[in-house]
């Protein structure tokens, strides 16, 4: 490609952007409509990383810091979680609108700093695009990749956030600058061409944060046209995450000779379901708060794990391990550290608003825990272990 060829398609992307990009092409205005909606991306990308590192951790099935109260905190970070990312949408959509000429600035760059610069617009474009288009089809149920969605999730946010964090500290002396002086000397027509980009970035995340939030927040149910999950929609009124037929314990989970084992450091234990029954019953009101943004809550009434744990005669300091009869999958047991174990929320549950279990809900029995996310609510359980 000779240096006319380039000229030439160079004219040519400028004759197609241009028109769009008319109110742009100047670097103050540009630099000022950035650095806004970089401030907001700022805001959004930090709390969602930070929500999101929090509910990874708390999906390993064995987490060994966490605590059972507040009840709701982990429906509200992982609600935060989705919400900013989905607002992160238009306001990044409309960031690249914003600094598109910039992409294609002639030389590329002019020193090794600012060529660093770029460089870690690669990370950070590319990963920012990748998390967003990911995260939205993941709670979309849309998800066409062959990749597991979480392990890739997880990894693609460090790197966009080391890209951010390079592009913060390089952006921080021009942020500084266009916002430290108003722009006094500004045509008119600028700062509502601004106004304008802005507005429609912020209605764009408004309207898309509540046409999902519903998915968790009832009272916006009715406008939460883009959430898959109505939380009322479901058997006994909750929705389904995995139903007993995917799990492939339709038949098992429905024997009569159903026992439940608990092996304690005393020996074993086996319960029927009139045994677990006739055990003091105990009602919580808790949610559902699956990592895919929707939550629901149910009035489970069941047996607590701490008369369990005293009833084989271990200690208040004990911990305990559910297991699930489905077969292998990584959410089929859940780690109670002896927090969950005493809280007297934590139980395993027989009923649901006043009737027993559905199977798709964990008949004949299941976790429920106050703080927890949904994967590690375990269904389906046919034995814990007591240490
Ligand atoms: N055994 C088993 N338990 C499970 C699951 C599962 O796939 N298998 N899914 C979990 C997930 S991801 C969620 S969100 C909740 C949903 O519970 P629900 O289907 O009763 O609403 O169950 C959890 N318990
Ligand atoms: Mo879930």
């Amino acid at each position: 490609m000779t240096s006319d060829d380039i000229r030439s398609g160079r004219a040519a992307i400028d004759a197609v952007a241009g028109a769009p990009h008319r109110a742009f092409t100047s670097d103050t205005r540009s630099e000022r409509t950035a650095a806004l909606l970089g401030i907001a991306l700022g805001v959004t990308f930090t709390v969602c990383f930070l929500t999101g590192l929090l509910s990874h951790y708390l999906q390993d099935p064995r987490p060994d810091a966490w605590f059972p109260r507040p009840a709701g905190l982990y429906r509200v970070t992982q609600g935060v979680h989705v919400a900013t990312g989905i607002a992160s949408v238009p306001l990044l959509l409309a960031k690249l609108w914003a600094v598109i000429p910039k992409f294609y600035a002639w030389p590329p760059f002019r020193s090794p700093a600012q060529a660093l610069e770029r460089l870690a617009l690669l990370p950070l474009v590319g990963g920012g695009l990748f998390m967003l288009f990911s995260g939205v089809g993941n709670i979309e149920l849309y998800r066409p990749w062959g990749f597991d969605f979480t392990t890739a999730h997880y990894w693609a946010a460090w790197i966009t956030i080391g890209g951010l964090i390079v592009h913060l500290g390089a952006k921080l002396p021009v942020t500084r600058r266009v916002l430290g002086h108003p722009p006094d000397d500004e045509p008119p027509e600028v700062r509502t061409g601004r106004r304008r980009l802005l507005g429609t970035a912020a209605a764009g995340a408004g309207v898309l944060t509540l046409a999902t939030l519903g998915q968790t927040v009832r009272p916006l149910r009715a406008v939460s046209v883009l959430g898959p999950r109505d939380p009322d929609a479901g058997p006994q009124g909750v929705p389904i995450n995995r139903t007993a037929q995917q799990a492939q314990v339709t038949d098992i989970a429905q024997r009569d000779d159903y026992r439940f084992t608990i092996e304690h450091p005393g020996g074993t234990t086996s319960l029927t379901l009139d045994d677990l029954r006739a055990l003091p019953q105990h009602e919580a009101t808790l949610p559902i708060s699956c990592v895919e943004g929707w939550s629901a809550d149910g009035v489970w009434r069941g047996v607590r794990v701490r008369d369990l744990i005293e009833m084989t005669g271990a200690g208040a300091g004990s911990t305990a391990t559910v297991h699930s009869m489905q077969p292998g999958s990584r959410f089929t047991s859940s780690y109670l550290d002896a927090g969950f174990c005493q809280d007297r929320d934590t139980l395993l549950a027989l009923d649901l608003h006043g009737e027993p279990l559905h199977i798709d809900h964990g008949f004949p029995l299941r976790l429920i825990a106050p703080n927890r996310s949904g994967v590690l609510q375990t269904k389906w359980l046919e034995r814990m272990v007591i240490t």
